[in-house]
């Protein structure tokens, strides 16, 4: 990496209202993550307002990929422990955006190979252009998913099998089978993508901000116990809600029939 590059951020952060765009912004590697790119991703999620944000829409630069992988010429020469200390890095931030307090929308508009892939799992909902390919190649390349594959493929895909397939075999599949796969929920041209991502972001901004947060948890943290704990975290932030205003106003306008509402994130 030249110097320039070191002082320059890999990762833009625009805002509109209480929608937030992340972009991965190092098209000339395909968005490749190295320590630099990683490390601006996390200070980018740190740097958000999650009172005033609601929503954040990830994506990457240009037309070809949303993230190629791991830096593979930055990878090369690691050691055990600096690969070690790289697989926990990129965890420690795809584990943060996972547990971010709002929504992340991936919209993944084309390559999410390898760590490519791992970050668009740690993201909520995960979206695709057409020409998006996705796959976990990391055996071709002599390691294994060190972002999370490993763990999180067969969750979202819900399929052990199908899910050691695409990491043994490294192959690449494309939009239309990684939604079959459920990788992701929807298909959409390339020049639709975003704005799709936006209107998905809209229709979540419109609730009840802390009801939407406290389901996120409850699916989050629930998901990952047995299901009697699970109900019990549901339990304790379901009733959370019913100390909100928010939650009046949402029964109030359903029961003066009002379609607007006025919720205030309280
Ligand atoms: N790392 C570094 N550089 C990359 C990467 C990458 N993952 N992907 C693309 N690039 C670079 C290319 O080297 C090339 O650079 P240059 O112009 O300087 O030669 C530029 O991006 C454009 O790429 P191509 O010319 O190759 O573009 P093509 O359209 O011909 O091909 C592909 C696109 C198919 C995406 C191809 O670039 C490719 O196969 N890339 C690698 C994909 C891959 O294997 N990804 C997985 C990487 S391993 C990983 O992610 C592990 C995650 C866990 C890490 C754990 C840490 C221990």
């Amino acid at each position: 990496m030249t110097e320039v590059e070191y002082f320059m951020s890999f990762v833009k952060l625009e805002i509109c209202d209480e929608i937030a765009v992340v972009t991965i912004d190092r098209e000339k590697a395909l968005n490749a993550l190295n320590k630099k790119v990683l490390k601006d991703l996390d200070d980018v999620f740190k740097s958000i307002d999650v009172d005033q944000v609601r929503v954040v829409v990830l994506t990457g630069a240009g037309k070809k990929a949303f993230v190629a992988g791991a830096d593979i010429a930055e990878m090369r020469e690691m050691s055990f422990l600096e690969s070690k200390e790289f697989s926990k890095f990129g965890n420690g931030i795809f584990r943060g955006i996972e547990l971010f307090p709002v929504p992340v929308i991936a919209a993944i508009n084309g390559f999410a190979l390898g760590g490519g892939n791992e970050l668009a799992m740690s993201c909520d909902i995960r979206i695709c252009s057409e020409n998006a390919l996705f796959g976990q190649p990391e055996t071709s390349l002599g390691i294994i998913p060190g972002f999370g594959g490993t763990q999180r493929l067969v969750k979202v895909m819900g399929s052990l099998s199908r899910a050691k397939e695409l990491i043994y075999t490294g192959k690449t599949i494309g939009a239309q089978e990684a939604l079959r796969l459920g990788l992701v929920s929807a298909v959409y041209k390339q020049e639709e993508l975003l704005d799709r991502a936006l209107e998905m972001a809209g229709l979540i901004a419109a609730n009840a901000p802390i009801a939407v947060k406290n389901s996120k948890y409850a699916v989050n943290y629930g998901g990952e116990m047995a299901v009697e704990d699970g109900l019990d975290i549901e339990a304790i932030e379901f009733a959370q809600c019913f100390e909100t205003a928010d939650h009046l106003e949402g029964m109030n306008a359903f029961l003066e029939k009002r379609s607007e509402k006025n919720f205030t994130n309280k």
